[in-house]
Protein backbone atom coordinates (compact mmCIF):
# COMPACT_ATOMS: atom_id res chain seq x y z
CA UNK A 1 0.00 0.00 0.00
CA UNK A 2 2.14 3.04 -1.23
CA UNK A 3 0.63 5.72 0.05
CA UNK A 4 1.18 10.22 -1.20
CA UNK A 5 0.34 12.45 0.88
CA UNK A 6 0.05 16.05 0.56
CA UNK A 7 -0.31 18.93 2.98
CA UNK A 8 -0.84 22.40 3.51
CA UNK A 9 -0.93 25.77 5.63
CA UNK A 10 -4.02 23.94 7.03
CA UNK A 11 -2.15 21.31 8.63
CA UNK A 12 -0.14 23.34 10.64
CA UNK A 13 -2.97 25.95 11.65
CA UNK A 14 -3.64 24.94 14.55
CA UNK A 15 -0.23 24.73 15.69
CA UNK A 16 -0.45 28.63 16.03
CA UNK A 17 0.89 29.29 11.86
CA UNK A 18 -1.38 31.60 10.56
CA UNK A 19 -2.39 30.19 6.76
CA UNK A 20 -2.54 31.83 3.29
CA UNK A 21 -6.49 32.46 3.28
CA UNK A 22 -6.42 33.28 7.19
CA UNK A 23 -8.63 36.11 7.70
CA UNK A 24 -7.38 38.98 6.22
CA UNK A 25 -4.07 36.92 4.84
CA UNK A 26 -2.11 40.34 4.85
CA UNK A 27 0.96 40.53 6.23
CA UNK A 28 1.89 44.14 7.40
CA UNK A 29 -1.25 45.23 4.61
CA UNK A 30 1.02 43.32 2.08
CA UNK A 31 -0.46 39.97 0.18
CA UNK A 32 2.04 37.29 0.97
CA UNK A 33 1.18 35.77 -2.82
CA UNK A 34 3.23 39.14 -3.56
CA UNK A 35 6.00 39.17 -1.10
CA UNK A 36 7.00 35.53 -2.05
CA UNK A 37 7.90 36.72 -5.55
CA UNK A 38 11.75 36.95 -6.80
CA UNK A 39 10.43 40.29 -7.92
CA UNK A 40 9.58 41.49 -4.73
CA UNK A 41 13.01 40.63 -3.72
CA UNK A 42 14.63 42.62 -6.08
CA UNK A 43 12.55 45.72 -5.92
CA UNK A 44 12.60 45.49 -1.91
CA UNK A 45 14.77 42.75 -0.55
CA UNK A 46 14.63 44.00 3.00
CA UNK A 47 10.74 43.99 2.94
CA UNK A 48 11.06 40.44 1.84
CA UNK A 49 13.53 39.34 4.21
CA UNK A 50 11.62 40.89 7.14
CA UNK A 51 8.76 38.85 5.91
CA UNK A 52 11.05 35.46 6.08
CA UNK A 53 12.90 36.40 9.19
CA UNK A 54 9.70 36.86 11.14
CA UNK A 55 8.21 33.43 10.07
CA UNK A 56 11.15 31.91 10.60
CA UNK A 57 11.35 33.33 14.21
CA UNK A 58 7.91 32.35 15.08
CA UNK A 59 8.76 28.49 14.35
CA UNK A 60 10.48 29.06 17.87
CA UNK A 61 6.94 29.75 19.42
CA UNK A 62 5.26 26.64 18.09
CA UNK A 63 5.13 23.01 18.43
CA UNK A 64 3.48 20.60 15.71
CA UNK A 65 -0.10 19.00 16.52
CA UNK A 66 -2.29 16.02 16.68
CA UNK A 67 -2.55 15.58 12.47
CA UNK A 68 1.49 16.08 12.57
CA UNK A 69 2.47 13.40 15.48
CA UNK A 70 -0.29 10.81 13.56
CA UNK A 71 1.45 11.11 10.18
CA UNK A 72 4.49 10.43 12.12
CA UNK A 73 3.07 6.93 13.75
CA UNK A 74 1.75 6.33 9.99
CA UNK A 75 5.48 6.41 8.93
CA UNK A 76 6.56 4.22 11.62
CA UNK A 77 3.77 1.43 10.28
CA UNK A 78 4.49 2.20 6.52
CA UNK A 79 7.82 2.93 6.22
CA UNK A 80 9.24 3.78 2.42
CA UNK A 81 5.52 3.09 1.29
CA UNK A 82 4.97 6.67 2.55
CA UNK A 83 6.02 10.09 1.24
CA UNK A 84 4.94 13.12 2.34
CA UNK A 85 4.91 16.05 0.10
CA UNK A 86 4.51 19.70 1.96
CA UNK A 87 3.93 23.33 0.45
CA UNK A 88 4.80 24.30 3.77
CA UNK A 89 8.21 25.81 5.01
CA UNK A 90 7.80 24.81 8.16
CA UNK A 91 9.42 22.26 10.28
CA UNK A 92 6.80 20.82 11.92
CA UNK A 93 6.76 17.69 9.99
CA UNK A 94 10.26 16.54 10.87
CA UNK A 95 9.63 17.92 14.42
CA UNK A 96 7.05 15.62 14.83
CA UNK A 97 8.93 12.74 14.20
CA UNK A 98 8.45 12.55 10.01
CA UNK A 99 11.55 11.51 7.61
CA UNK A 100 9.70 11.10 4.58
CA UNK A 101 8.95 14.53 4.10
CA UNK A 102 9.74 16.33 0.71
CA UNK A 103 9.23 20.32 0.68
CA UNK A 104 8.18 21.13 -2.22
CA UNK A 105 8.36 24.58 -1.76
CA UNK A 106 11.51 24.64 0.24
CA UNK A 107 12.13 25.86 3.97
CA UNK A 108 12.41 28.40 6.51
CA UNK A 109 14.94 26.88 8.31
CA UNK A 110 17.18 27.43 5.28
CA UNK A 111 19.36 29.81 3.30
CA UNK A 112 20.64 29.66 -0.11
CA UNK A 113 23.65 31.57 -0.96
CA UNK A 114 23.19 32.78 -5.04
CA UNK A 115 26.75 33.89 -5.24
CA UNK A 116 28.10 30.15 -4.62
CA UNK A 117 24.60 28.34 -5.31
CA UNK A 118 24.93 26.46 -2.23
CA UNK A 119 22.33 25.96 0.50
CA UNK A 120 22.75 26.24 4.49
CA UNK A 121 20.54 24.98 7.07
CA UNK A 122 19.85 28.67 8.87
CA UNK A 123 17.61 29.60 12.19
CA UNK A 124 18.92 33.15 12.67
CA UNK A 125 17.85 36.11 10.49
CA UNK A 126 19.43 37.20 6.94
CA UNK A 127 18.04 40.82 6.91
CA UNK A 128 21.19 41.37 8.41
CA UNK A 129 23.32 40.53 5.04
CA UNK A 130 24.83 37.90 7.25
CA UNK A 131 28.02 36.38 5.18
CA UNK A 132 27.98 32.93 3.77
CA UNK A 133 29.33 30.22 5.31
CA UNK A 134 30.48 29.02 2.20
CA UNK A 135 32.05 31.65 -0.04
CA UNK A 136 31.79 34.63 2.39
CA UNK A 137 29.47 37.07 -0.22
CA UNK A 138 25.98 38.95 1.24
CA UNK A 139 24.10 37.09 -1.23
CA UNK A 140 21.87 34.86 1.09
CA UNK A 141 18.19 34.63 0.51
CA UNK A 142 15.54 32.34 1.98
CA UNK A 143 15.30 28.74 0.73
CA UNK A 144 12.13 28.88 -0.36
CA UNK A 145 10.13 28.89 -4.04
CA UNK A 146 8.71 31.90 -4.92
CA UNK A 147 5.63 32.18 -7.53
CA UNK A 148 7.15 31.74 -10.98
CA UNK A 149 10.15 29.77 -9.81
CA UNK A 150 10.24 25.71 -10.53
CA UNK A 151 9.17 23.57 -7.43
CA UNK A 152 11.65 21.49 -5.72
CA UNK A 153 12.18 17.70 -6.39
CA UNK A 154 9.35 17.66 -8.98
CA UNK A 155 11.17 14.58 -10.41
CA UNK A 156 10.74 12.73 -6.93
CA UNK A 157 7.34 13.76 -6.48
CA UNK A 158 5.85 12.77 -9.78
CA UNK A 159 7.63 9.30 -9.30
CA UNK A 160 5.98 8.60 -6.06
CA UNK A 161 2.29 10.02 -7.88
CA UNK A 162 2.55 7.84 -10.39
CA UNK A 163 3.42 4.82 -8.06
CA UNK A 164 0.83 5.29 -5.07
CA UNK A 165 -2.57 3.25 -4.05
CA UNK A 166 -3.74 5.84 -2.73
CA UNK A 167 -3.40 10.00 -2.90
CA UNK A 168 -4.22 12.21 0.40
CA UNK A 169 -4.42 15.77 0.55
CA UNK A 170 -4.86 17.54 3.72
CA UNK A 171 -5.27 21.34 5.13
CA UNK A 172 -4.84 23.04 1.46
CA UNK A 173 -7.23 24.87 -0.94
CA UNK A 174 -5.86 23.76 -3.60
CA UNK A 175 -4.98 26.90 -5.56
CA UNK A 176 -1.43 26.79 -5.92
CA UNK A 177 0.43 24.73 -8.93
CA UNK A 178 1.29 22.13 -9.64
CA UNK A 179 0.53 21.12 -6.32
CA UNK A 180 -3.24 21.34 -6.99
CA UNK A 181 -3.03 19.51 -10.30
CA UNK A 182 -1.69 16.47 -8.06
CA UNK A 183 -4.90 14.99 -7.12
CA UNK A 184 -5.45 14.74 -11.35
CA UNK A 185 -2.30 12.90 -11.60
CA UNK A 186 -3.64 10.15 -8.73
CA UNK A 187 -7.22 10.28 -10.93
CA UNK A 188 -5.98 9.69 -13.99
CA UNK A 189 -4.18 6.26 -12.79
CA UNK A 190 -7.26 5.48 -11.22
CA UNK A 191 -6.14 6.23 -7.45
CA UNK A 192 -8.31 6.42 -4.79
CA UNK A 193 -8.02 9.97 -3.53
CA UNK A 194 -9.02 11.33 0.05
CA UNK A 195 -9.08 14.83 1.17
CA UNK A 196 -9.05 16.19 5.14
CA UNK A 197 -9.95 19.75 5.16
CA UNK A 198 -11.46 22.72 7.40
CA UNK A 199 -13.39 24.18 3.96
CA UNK A 200 -14.29 22.92 0.32
CA UNK A 201 -11.31 23.54 -1.53
CA UNK A 202 -11.02 24.38 -5.18
CA UNK A 203 -10.23 20.58 -5.76
CA UNK A 204 -12.93 18.77 -3.39
CA UNK A 205 -15.08 17.19 -6.36
CA UNK A 206 -12.05 15.36 -7.03
CA UNK A 207 -11.72 13.35 -4.63
CA UNK A 208 -13.58 9.98 -3.83
CA UNK A 209 -14.02 10.98 -0.26
CA UNK A 210 -13.96 14.24 1.08
CA UNK A 211 -14.03 14.98 5.07
CA UNK A 212 -14.75 18.69 6.66
CA UNK A 213 -12.98 19.02 10.03
CA UNK A 214 -10.01 20.42 11.73
CA UNK A 215 -6.70 18.21 10.99
CA UNK A 216 -6.34 17.41 14.61
CA UNK A 217 -9.20 15.33 14.80
CA UNK A 218 -9.70 14.32 10.80
CA UNK A 219 -5.78 12.95 10.74
CA UNK A 220 -5.59 10.80 13.84
CA UNK A 221 -8.82 9.31 12.99
CA UNK A 222 -7.59 8.89 9.19
CA UNK A 223 -4.67 7.23 10.31
CA UNK A 224 -6.35 4.77 12.53
CA UNK A 225 -8.79 3.93 10.24
CA UNK A 226 -6.02 2.96 7.49
CA UNK A 227 -3.69 1.08 10.01
CA UNK A 228 -6.55 -0.99 11.27
CA UNK A 229 -7.36 -1.65 8.18
CA UNK A 230 -5.72 -5.20 6.40
CA UNK A 231 -4.06 -2.67 4.24
CA UNK A 232 -2.39 -1.27 6.65
CA UNK A 233 -1.05 -4.98 7.65
CA UNK A 234 2.55 -5.04 6.05
C1 LIG B 1 5.54 26.99 -11.11
C2 LIG B 1 6.61 29.22 -0.49
C3 LIG B 1 6.43 26.18 -13.19
C4 LIG B 1 6.86 30.64 -0.10
C5 LIG B 1 4.71 29.13 -2.02
C6 LIG B 1 -2.52 30.71 -13.57
C7 LIG B 1 -3.21 29.52 -13.46
C8 LIG B 1 -2.59 28.40 -12.85
C9 LIG B 1 -1.28 28.47 -12.33
C10 LIG B 1 -0.62 29.66 -12.45
C11 LIG B 1 -1.22 30.77 -13.05
N1 LIG B 1 -0.33 31.78 -13.02
C12 LIG B 1 0.82 31.35 -12.40
C13 LIG B 1 0.64 30.06 -12.06
C14 LIG B 1 1.61 29.21 -11.38
C15 LIG B 1 1.69 29.57 -9.89
C16 LIG B 1 0.33 29.45 -9.25
O1 LIG B 1 -0.15 28.36 -9.00
N2 LIG B 1 -0.30 30.64 -8.99
C17 LIG B 1 -1.64 30.61 -8.36
C18 LIG B 1 -1.73 31.73 -7.33
C19 LIG B 1 -2.69 30.72 -9.45
N3 LIG B 1 2.58 28.57 -9.34
C20 LIG B 1 3.92 28.82 -9.34
O2 LIG B 1 4.44 29.88 -9.67
C21 LIG B 1 4.79 27.65 -8.91
N4 LIG B 1 5.84 27.43 -9.87
O3 LIG B 1 4.40 26.81 -11.50
O4 LIG B 1 6.67 26.74 -11.88
C22 LIG B 1 6.50 24.68 -13.06
C23 LIG B 1 5.33 23.92 -12.85
C24 LIG B 1 5.41 22.53 -12.80
C25 LIG B 1 6.62 21.87 -12.86
C26 LIG B 1 7.78 22.64 -13.04
C27 LIG B 1 7.70 24.05 -13.13
C28 LIG B 1 5.47 27.94 -7.56
C29 LIG B 1 4.45 28.12 -6.50
C30 LIG B 1 5.12 28.15 -5.12
C31 LIG B 1 5.01 29.51 -4.45
N5 LIG B 1 5.48 29.42 -3.06
N6 LIG B 1 5.19 29.01 -0.75
C32 LIG B 1 6.12 31.04 1.16
O5 LIG B 1 5.57 30.16 1.84
O6 LIG B 1 6.17 32.25 1.46
S1 LIG B 1 3.02 28.85 -2.32
C33 LIG B 1 2.25 28.94 -0.75
O7 LIG B 1 0.91 29.30 -1.02
C34 LIG B 1 2.19 27.67 0.03
O8 LIG B 1 3.38 26.91 -0.08
C35 LIG B 1 0.99 26.97 -0.62
O9 LIG B 1 1.38 26.31 -1.81
C36 LIG B 1 0.09 28.14 -0.98
C37 LIG B 1 -0.94 28.35 0.08
O10 LIG B 1 -1.89 27.35 -0.10
P1 LIG B 1 -2.31 26.39 1.13
O11 LIG B 1 -1.12 25.80 1.76
O12 LIG B 1 -3.35 25.50 0.58
O13 LIG B 1 -2.93 27.42 2.21
P2 LIG B 1 -4.27 28.28 2.09
O14 LIG B 1 -4.17 29.30 3.16
O15 LIG B 1 -4.52 28.69 0.68
O16 LIG B 1 -5.44 27.23 2.46
C38 LIG B 1 -5.46 26.64 3.72
C39 LIG B 1 -6.45 25.49 3.61
O17 LIG B 1 -6.42 24.77 4.84
C40 LIG B 1 -7.89 25.94 3.37
O18 LIG B 1 -8.49 25.09 2.39
C41 LIG B 1 -8.57 25.74 4.74
O19 LIG B 1 -9.89 25.29 4.60
C42 LIG B 1 -7.73 24.62 5.34
N7 LIG B 1 -7.62 24.71 6.81
C43 LIG B 1 -7.47 25.83 7.57
N8 LIG B 1 -7.38 25.48 8.88
C44 LIG B 1 -7.46 24.11 8.92
C45 LIG B 1 -7.60 23.62 7.59
N9 LIG B 1 -7.72 22.31 7.30
C46 LIG B 1 -7.71 21.44 8.34
N10 LIG B 1 -7.55 21.84 9.66
C47 LIG B 1 -7.44 23.14 9.97
N11 LIG B 1 -7.32 23.50 11.26
ZN1 LIG C 1 28.02 31.47 -0.92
Amino acid sequence: MRVVVLTGAGISAESGLPTFRDADGLWEGHDPMVVARPESFAADPDLVQRFYDERRAALGRVEPNAAHLALARLEEALGDDLLVVTQNVDDLHERAGSMRVVHMHGRLRAAWCTACDTRHDWTGTLLDLPPCPGCGAERLRPDVVWFGEVPYDMDRIEAALWDCDLFVSIGTSGVVYPAAAFVQYALARGVRTVELNLDASDGSSDFHDSRRGPATELVPAWVEELLASELGQK
